[in-house]
């Protein structure tokens, strides 16, 4: 049987890395059956589109995986397959929560002829083989364990995902109109990918508007080191072998949550030199310990994700996250910028102590601070999060379903002392002046003395980054953002120019300075 795995995109924006659980699923699928990898987020295909496709490749079964935010995208492409007489499952956080919605036992329509409830690592083989002899049942769930938990997998052994060979056309960085340019850089930047990888699953933290301790559980599970380190050696080695350059997305939910194993594990990719740029989610309260900082920086560590939701304190009282403190913010942040490592600091407006002015409260703040990516959400209640609970006993969920009708910062429910509308305003207002061409060219300035592979990393960075939540799909709109951020390349080509003559102009081939040996991928 042919089976296709489908990632709706939301129909707005594009995220800049595959999923994981395609790969994974691919790679856990019993012999004899061949799967094909779509994600709507980097190859955009209407629902015809994606029926043709399916019966051009005579495909007999289609597993879409989604978050809530892209369901109802997730629900119209199942419903289309369906109606073509194509089988559908689905699986990930939301269908889990919600699966009578997806089987329409909750009055509304039906969308799946399956679902795969949590964790679906060891459900997925039995999925296929019922497909295939047409036998579909509607649940499959993990098997229960005496206390009536999920058995979770263990992660040890862990699938062979085959990164060394998997086509991952789809899924480069560079839009198509900039690849010949970018090659001339040298070094295969006419390539870049950000791979999703995981050392471990589980989150102890319970974060009142998170779904993650719920749905993987409050006890984590590591893969070993050698199969972390093996995954990175075969990547790095492909991104030799192509000439393309390889970063690693950790997507653990806490890589730090046990510091003890990570640093054995940066250790130990460091001694097998499997070290590749990558980028982690960690929480601010576990990058105060300087070895660790230390570590994460030699063995390839570049942007930290850091959860850092408010910086009010009664805030993060409110949604059960008071370990992390926003007074220690600025001492994390220059505690990385020491190593050249930059964060992507994630926060939530619509909380309910927020007013009105908290973006610009909350931007000025981030702005004393040393340059990252800010990102800012809103507070949302997720199926089954103790936060859906809560507003719902309260009454306070106009769009209890906000779900089947998206809208992009428009929130479910009124936060305490400002309206729905407030709030949208507010999270529009921090997004446009942090990534306005005039503070990307501020932080750039700030940032003056880090080598100038950095401040490359961190113009691209900021210019790719909008791109999750703010639509920046295609030529146009590329063309439009380089030239309105002009000030900032001309001020790195200059440089980058200056760099290389000075280097022509050295007879001895030795590194003379930090900054001209990183360079060195501008000569090609
Ligand atoms: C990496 C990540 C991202 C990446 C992008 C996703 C990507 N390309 O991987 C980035 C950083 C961009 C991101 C962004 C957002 N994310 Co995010 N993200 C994650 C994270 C940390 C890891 C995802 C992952 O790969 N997990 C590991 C894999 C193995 O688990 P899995 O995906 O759940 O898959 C397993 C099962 O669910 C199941 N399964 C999944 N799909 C399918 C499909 C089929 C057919 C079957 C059979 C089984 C199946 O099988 C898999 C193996 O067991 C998760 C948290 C987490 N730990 O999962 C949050 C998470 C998915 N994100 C979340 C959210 C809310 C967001 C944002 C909306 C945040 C925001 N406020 O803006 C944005 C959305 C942006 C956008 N435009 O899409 C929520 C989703 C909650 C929900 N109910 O939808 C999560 C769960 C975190 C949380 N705090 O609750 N995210
Ligand atoms: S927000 Fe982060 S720290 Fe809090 S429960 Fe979720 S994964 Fe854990």
């Amino acid at each position: 049987m042919k089976i296709l795995l489908y990632n709706p995109d939301n129909g707005v924006t594009r995220n800049f890395m595959p999923h994981l659980w395609m790969f994974l699923l691919q790679a856990l699928t019993p012999e004899g059956h061949e799967v094909l990898l779509v994600d709507g987020n980097a190859r955009a295909m209407t629902r015809a589109e994606l029926v043709k496709f399916c019966q051009d490749e005579n495909i007999g079964l289609v597993g879409i995986g989604s978050m809530t935010r892209m369901i109802a995208r997730a629900y119209q492409f199942a419903d289309a397959l369906r109606d073509a007489g194509i089988k559908v499952v689905m699986g990930g956080p939301h269908v889990t929560e919600c699966f009578d919605e997806a089987l329409g036992r909750d009055g509304g329509p039906r969308h799946a002829d399956a679902v795969a409830l949590g964790e679906a690592d060891a459900t997925w083989p039995q999925i296929v083989i019922d497909a295939a002899n047409n036998e579909l049942k509607e649940i499959y769930q993990p098997e229960i364990d005496e206390k009536g938990s999920d058995i979770k997998p263990s992660l040890q052994p862990y699938p062979h995902i085959p990164w060394e060979s998997i086509d991952l056309e789809q899924f480069s960085l560079i839009p198509k109109f900039l690849r010949p340019l970018m090659s001339r850089l040298g070094k295969g930047w006419g390539k870049f990918f950000v791979v999703p990888i995981e050392t471990g699953r589980g989150c102890p933290y319970g974060c009142e508007f998170c779904t993650v301790t719920g749905f993987f559980g409050d006890s984590i599970r590591f893969r070993t080191n050698e199969s972390v380190v093996d995954e990175l050696l075969r990547l790095k080695e492909r991104g030799k072998r192509e000439r393309g350059q390889f970063a690693v997305f950790f997507i653990d939910d806490n890589l730090a949550i046990n510091k003890k194993r990570l640093k054995s594990l940066l250790r130990d990719i460091i001694a097998a030199g499997a070290e590749l740029p990558w980028v982690a989610q960690i929480s601010a309260n576990l990058l105060a310990d300087e070895e660790l900082v230390d570590l994460i920086a030699e063995s390839g560590g570049r942007w930290i994700f850091i959860g850092m939701e408010s910086i009010d304190p009664a805030n993060m009282a409110d949604v059960n996250k008071s370990f992390s403190k926003p007074a220690n913010y600025r001492a994390v942040l220059d505690g990385l910028a020491r190593r050249n490592i930059y964060a992507i600091t994630s926060f939530i407006f619509g909380m309910d102590n927020d007013t009105v002015g908290v973006a610009d409260r909350t931007v000025d703040e981030i702005e004393s601070w040393q340059p990252g990516l800010p990102v800012f959400g809103q507070l949302t209640p997720f199926p089954s999060t103790p936060l859906y609970k809560r507003l719902e006993a309260a009454g306070r969920l106009e769009r209890p379903r906000h779900w089947l009708d998206f809208a992009q910062f428009v929130m479910a429910h009124a936060p305490q002392k400002m309206s729905i509308e407030e709030a949208r305003t507010e999270t529009i207002h921090a997004w446009s002046r942090s990534y306005s061409p005039e503070r990307n060219h501020a932080a750039l300035v700030s940032i003056a003395d880090a080598p100038v592979d950095t401040r490359i990393s961190h113009l691209f960075a900021r210019l790719f980054f909008r791109g999750i939540y703010f639509p920046q799909i295609g030529s146009w709109a590329w063309i439009k953002l380089l030239f309105a951020n002009r000030r900032s390349l001309l001020l790195l080509s200059r440089e980058g120019i200056r760099i290389l003559l000075a280097r022509r102009r050295r007879p001895a081939p030795e590194p003379i300075a930090p900054e001209i040996d990183q360079i060195e991928y501008l000569e090609g």
